[in-house]
């Protein structure tokens, strides 16, 4: 937190210096647009800035917070246009940046599905009533019911760029 407050002494944090500070890591320009969807995440009140209450929020729940409360926030990941579901593009487009950033820092496994492949996988085994989109209950029930979903839609790399930022000296 030392170096949140020493680069934004507003408190406020921009979605340039976000993605700047993010994308400072081993995963480089790949990561903008996973970094600016984390960031929109994280704007609560779609402001366009992100104060320190709702950074230090978020940061506290994706380390202590409960399976369910990460899964309400990587839903809020997926939801782009914030309208309570979750489409085919918009999880696609999430798939994609993670797919791309994964690749660029060789975090893929062997053989690994393309982001399409993925989505698909997802949308056969979370849409349960079958009308394309994934609400937050189908999210959250599926990715409970099935380590493979949750493992997907808690994005790796994400979770991996967190916990390394934290033991170092990205974040506190
Ligand atoms: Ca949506
Ligand atoms: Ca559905």
């Amino acid at each position: 937190m030392v170096q949140f407050l020493n680069e934004c002494p507003s408190g406020l944090i921009t979605l340039h210096e976000f993605r700047r500070h993010f994308c400072n890591g081993t995963v480089g320009k790949e990561s903008a647009e996973y970094a600016e969807q984390i960031f929109r995440t994280l704007d609560n009140n779609g402001d366009g800035v992100v104060d320190f209450r709702e950074y230090v929020t978020a940061i506290s729940m994706l380390i202590e917070g409960s399976t369910v409360e990460k899964l309400r926030w990587s839903f809020k990941l997926y939801d782009k246009d914030k309208d309570g579901a979750i489409t085919r593009s918009e999880m696609l487009e999430i798939m994609q940046a993670v797919y791309k950033m994964s690749v660029a820092a060789s975090l893929t496994k062997p053989d690994p599905l393309t982001a399409e492949e993925c989505t698909n996988r997802i949308f056969v085994r979370l849409d349960k009533d079958n009308n394309a989109i994934i609400s937050q209950d189908e999210f959250i029930e599926g990715a409970l019911n099935d380590e493979w979903i949750r493992e997907m839609l808690e994005c790796d790399p994400n979770t991996v760029k967190m916990e390394r930022s934290l033991k170092g000296h990205t974040v506190l």
